[in-house]
Protein backbone atom coordinates (compact mmCIF):
# COMPACT_ATOMS: atom_id res chain seq x y z
CA UNK A 1 0.00 0.00 0.00
CA UNK A 2 1.03 3.32 -0.69
CA UNK A 3 0.60 6.76 1.13
CA UNK A 4 -0.10 10.68 0.12
CA UNK A 5 0.12 13.49 1.37
CA UNK A 6 -3.44 15.24 0.40
CA UNK A 7 -4.58 18.79 2.15
CA UNK A 8 -7.41 21.41 1.87
CA UNK A 9 -6.28 24.55 1.05
CA UNK A 10 -7.30 28.03 2.36
CA UNK A 11 -10.00 28.57 -0.30
CA UNK A 12 -11.81 24.83 0.23
CA UNK A 13 -11.55 25.66 4.27
CA UNK A 14 -13.38 28.93 3.45
CA UNK A 15 -15.70 27.69 1.31
CA UNK A 16 -16.86 24.52 3.55
CA UNK A 17 -15.67 21.59 1.21
CA UNK A 18 -13.28 19.88 4.11
CA UNK A 19 -16.38 17.38 4.30
CA UNK A 20 -17.27 17.31 0.92
CA UNK A 21 -13.79 16.30 0.00
CA UNK A 22 -12.76 13.80 2.51
CA UNK A 23 -15.92 12.23 1.95
CA UNK A 24 -14.90 11.77 -2.05
CA UNK A 25 -11.70 10.13 -0.65
CA UNK A 26 -13.25 7.94 1.98
CA UNK A 27 -15.72 7.36 -0.51
CA UNK A 28 -13.10 5.66 -2.93
CA UNK A 29 -11.85 3.20 -0.33
CA UNK A 30 -8.80 5.40 0.60
CA UNK A 31 -7.13 5.37 4.03
CA UNK A 32 -7.02 7.82 6.25
CA UNK A 33 -3.88 7.36 8.49
CA UNK A 34 -3.44 11.16 9.12
CA UNK A 35 -5.16 14.15 9.85
CA UNK A 36 -5.21 17.47 11.26
CA UNK A 37 -5.83 20.99 10.71
CA UNK A 38 -3.16 23.66 10.96
CA UNK A 39 -2.40 27.18 9.86
CA UNK A 40 0.78 26.95 7.63
CA UNK A 41 3.79 29.22 8.70
CA UNK A 42 5.82 31.13 5.91
CA UNK A 43 8.55 28.99 6.77
CA UNK A 44 6.53 25.99 6.46
CA UNK A 45 4.88 27.17 2.89
CA UNK A 46 8.91 27.85 1.81
CA UNK A 47 10.09 24.21 2.38
CA UNK A 48 6.72 22.58 1.35
CA UNK A 49 6.81 24.89 -2.01
CA UNK A 50 10.46 25.12 -2.21
CA UNK A 51 10.95 23.99 -5.90
CA UNK A 52 8.78 26.91 -7.52
CA UNK A 53 11.06 29.88 -5.17
CA UNK A 54 12.14 32.10 -8.24
CA UNK A 55 9.10 31.59 -10.44
CA UNK A 56 6.71 34.39 -10.52
CA UNK A 57 3.66 32.77 -8.74
CA UNK A 58 6.15 31.89 -5.38
CA UNK A 59 5.34 34.82 -3.63
CA UNK A 60 1.08 35.34 -4.30
CA UNK A 61 1.39 31.15 -3.74
CA UNK A 62 2.89 31.60 -0.13
CA UNK A 63 0.40 34.10 0.37
CA UNK A 64 -2.30 31.78 -0.37
CA UNK A 65 -1.55 28.87 1.39
CA UNK A 66 -0.37 31.20 4.58
CA UNK A 67 -3.85 32.96 4.24
CA UNK A 68 -6.09 30.80 6.91
CA UNK A 69 -6.41 27.06 8.24
CA UNK A 70 -5.26 23.68 5.84
CA UNK A 71 -6.95 20.28 6.36
CA UNK A 72 -3.93 18.13 6.25
CA UNK A 73 -3.81 14.34 6.17
CA UNK A 74 -2.47 11.33 5.13
CA UNK A 75 -4.14 8.82 2.71
CA UNK A 76 -3.16 4.71 2.02
CA UNK A 77 -4.01 2.94 -0.84
CA UNK A 78 -3.64 1.22 -4.08
CA UNK A 79 -1.33 3.72 -6.35
CA UNK A 80 -2.76 6.23 -3.89
CA UNK A 81 0.02 8.95 -5.09
CA UNK A 82 -1.83 8.18 -8.82
CA UNK A 83 -5.05 7.81 -7.24
CA UNK A 84 -5.39 11.09 -5.39
CA UNK A 85 -3.96 13.21 -8.46
CA UNK A 86 -6.43 12.12 -10.99
CA UNK A 87 -9.50 12.11 -7.94
CA UNK A 88 -7.75 15.96 -8.23
CA UNK A 89 -7.35 16.90 -11.44
CA UNK A 90 -4.83 18.74 -13.39
CA UNK A 91 -3.64 22.03 -11.39
CA UNK A 92 -5.82 24.83 -13.34
CA UNK A 93 -9.37 24.05 -12.55
CA UNK A 94 -10.23 25.31 -15.59
CA UNK A 95 -8.49 22.49 -17.33
CA UNK A 96 -9.71 19.95 -15.32
CA UNK A 97 -12.89 17.49 -15.80
CA UNK A 98 -15.63 18.34 -14.52
CA UNK A 99 -15.68 15.15 -11.98
CA UNK A 100 -12.83 16.22 -10.19
CA UNK A 101 -12.25 17.93 -7.28
CA UNK A 102 -10.78 21.08 -9.31
CA UNK A 103 -13.24 20.38 -11.88
CA UNK A 104 -15.98 20.83 -9.81
CA UNK A 105 -15.09 23.18 -7.32
CA UNK A 106 -12.58 25.73 -8.76
CA UNK A 107 -12.03 28.37 -10.92
CA UNK A 108 -8.59 29.59 -11.02
CA UNK A 109 -4.89 27.91 -11.15
CA UNK A 110 -4.12 30.14 -7.61
CA UNK A 111 -7.20 28.85 -6.18
CA UNK A 112 -7.22 25.47 -6.35
CA UNK A 113 -8.98 23.86 -3.67
CA UNK A 114 -6.92 21.17 -2.83
CA UNK A 115 -2.95 19.74 -2.85
CA UNK A 116 -1.59 16.00 -3.27
CA UNK A 117 1.69 15.04 -3.89
CA UNK A 118 3.13 14.45 -7.18
CA UNK A 119 5.30 11.45 -7.06
CA UNK A 120 5.79 9.11 -3.89
CA UNK A 121 9.15 10.60 -3.28
CA UNK A 122 7.46 14.13 -2.59
CA UNK A 123 4.54 12.13 -0.98
CA UNK A 124 7.42 10.77 1.65
CA UNK A 125 9.51 14.43 2.26
CA UNK A 126 6.30 16.07 2.34
CA UNK A 127 4.11 13.43 5.07
CA UNK A 128 7.47 14.25 6.96
CA UNK A 129 7.06 18.11 6.99
CA UNK A 130 3.41 18.21 8.51
CA UNK A 131 3.60 14.78 10.54
CA UNK A 132 5.51 13.69 13.48
CA UNK A 133 5.70 9.49 12.79
CA UNK A 134 3.39 9.48 15.74
CA UNK A 135 0.70 11.46 14.12
CA UNK A 136 0.09 8.60 11.49
CA UNK A 137 -1.78 5.77 12.61
CA UNK A 138 -1.51 2.22 11.31
CA UNK A 139 -4.86 -0.01 11.82
CA UNK A 140 -6.58 -2.33 10.04
CA UNK A 141 -10.63 -1.97 8.34
CA UNK A 142 -12.46 -4.79 8.24
CA UNK A 143 -13.66 -2.91 4.83
CA UNK A 144 -10.62 -3.61 3.28
CA UNK A 145 -11.31 -7.39 1.86
CA UNK A 146 -14.46 -5.66 0.16
CA UNK A 147 -12.38 -3.09 -1.44
CA UNK A 148 -9.32 -5.18 -2.78
CA UNK A 149 -9.17 -8.80 -3.72
P1 LIG B 1 0.09 20.88 -8.35
O1 LIG B 1 -0.47 21.51 -7.10
O2 LIG B 1 -1.02 20.49 -9.30
O3 LIG B 1 1.06 19.76 -8.09
P2 LIG B 1 2.36 22.62 -8.98
O4 LIG B 1 2.84 22.90 -10.37
O5 LIG B 1 3.20 21.79 -8.08
O6 LIG B 1 0.88 22.02 -9.13
O7 LIG B 1 2.09 24.04 -8.30
C1 LIG B 1 1.83 24.14 -6.93
C2 LIG B 1 0.73 25.13 -6.70
O8 LIG B 1 1.17 26.41 -7.10
C3 LIG B 1 -0.54 24.88 -7.54
O9 LIG B 1 -1.41 23.94 -6.97
C4 LIG B 1 -1.15 26.25 -7.57
O10 LIG B 1 -1.85 26.54 -6.35
C5 LIG B 1 0.07 27.14 -7.64
N1 LIG B 1 0.41 27.49 -9.03
C6 LIG B 1 1.06 26.73 -9.93
N2 LIG B 1 1.20 27.36 -11.10
C7 LIG B 1 0.63 28.57 -10.93
C8 LIG B 1 0.47 29.70 -11.78
O11 LIG B 1 0.88 29.73 -12.94
N3 LIG B 1 -0.17 30.78 -11.23
C9 LIG B 1 -0.65 30.79 -9.95
N4 LIG B 1 -0.49 29.75 -9.12
C10 LIG B 1 0.13 28.65 -9.60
Amino acid sequence: MERTYVMIKPDGVQRNLVGEIISRFEKKGLKIVALKMLQISRELADRHYGEHKGKPFFEPLVQYITSGPVVAMVLEGKDAVTTVRDMMGPTNPLKAAPGTIRGTFGMDIGRNVVHGSDAPESAAREIALFFAPEEIIEYNKNVDTWLYE
